[in-house]
């Protein structure tokens, strides 16, 4: 039996020609942005794909397909929607098995580039172990995923809502290359810094492919995650968010806010507690992952020969 699978017609071009393509995310639309801004974002961050070079796919499960590249007016419906599922490696399968519909996370992105053979994924921040875990246990699976799946993920480091530094630990157990883009320390979303040294440093787009490559080439199971700084002018300060965060982890424990409903929780009360300005940091950082990532897909193609 075939994978339920939709190529969109920019994308199946592109596979039949060899061109680089870089996977997008939609959860970040349906959950991560508020409308109109998320489809705006997620427009935005295809050109910018598109202008370095590569070809995008947005990915998302609709009427039980697995789409890889949305049209316009399918991205745009899908961010109007509400109620949308948010769908990562649990529960993928089980929606395409229905019929359903829904947005992928990180981890289900994967899973989705991988079954179409897209070596590269942007996205803003990967899920990681939350604060507290010690007491809810709240892990994203985006982190087993990249322990399994092939393919390198380019973000701005892991969402600054978690605990960064458990975040990390957790990557090494699972023997994950995190490797921080162009500077020594591990960025933390919307800030350049978070304190603590990324494991590992590489600063060209050519290095990142040649290491995506040499892991396919050894058979090591897993991706990488690239995490690449904000840009400076786009930045908020880590020690400007702290008190936001805090206030906003403490409002989700005060309402019972659990599982899969807290990091789009946590998001939506930033944007407010900050009037916004966390929004505009998470599209910019995005669009320079969407960048990054469209250079080492070209890298990926080119070393492949
Ligand atoms: N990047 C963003 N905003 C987001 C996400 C990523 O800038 O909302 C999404 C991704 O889909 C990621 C998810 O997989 O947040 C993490 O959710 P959780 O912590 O529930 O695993």
């Amino acid at each position: 039996m075939t994978l339920p699978l939709d190529f969109s017609p920019e994308v199946a071009e592109a596979r039949s020609t060899g061109r680089p393509i870089v996977a997008l995310e939609s959860t970040i639309v349906t959950h991560g942005m508020p409308w109109p801004q998320n489809v705006e974002t997620a427009e935005a961050v295809e050109e910018t794909v598109r202008a370095a070079g590569a070809v995008p796919a947005t990915l998302a499960v609709m009427g039980g397909r697995l789409k890889i590249g949305l049209t316009a007016e399918t991205l745009r419906d899908l961010a109007r929607a509400e109620n949308v599922a948010k769908l990562s490696r649990a529960d993928l399968a089980a929606c395409l098995a229905a019929g359903g519909t829904g947005s992928t996370t990180v981890a289900a992105t994967m899973i989705a580039a991988r079954a179409a053979e897209i070596d590269v994924f942007a996205t803003g921040g990967i899920g990681g172990v939350h604060r507290g875990a010690e007491q809810s246990f709240d892990i994203s699976a985006d982190l087993q995923e990249l322990a399994q799946t092939p393919v390198t993920v380019v973000a701005a480091g892991a969402k600054a809502i978690l605990d960064l530094k458990k975040t990390l630990e957790v990557l090494e157990t699972l023997g994950v290359p995190v490797i921080a883009y162009g500077q020594n320390e591990f960025p933390a979303f919307w800030s350049r810094s978070s304190g603590m040294p990324a494991p590992l440093r590489v600063d060209t787009a050519r290095g990142i492919a040649g290491a995506h490559l040499m892991r396919g080439r050894m058979g090591i199971p897993g991706g990488q995650l690239i995490a690449n700084p904000i840009p400076e002018v786009d930045e908020i300060s880590a020690e400007e968010l702290a008190p936001v965060i805090a206030q906003a982890i403490g409002e989700a424990e005060a309402q019972g806010i659990a599982s899969k409903d807290v990091t789009p929780f946590l998001l939506s009360r930033i944007f407010e507690l900050t009037e916004g300005r966390s929004l505009t940091s998470n599209i910019a950082l995005v669009l320079n992952n969407a960048r990054l990532a469209a250079e080492i897909a070209q890298e990926i193609v080119k070393q492949r020969g």
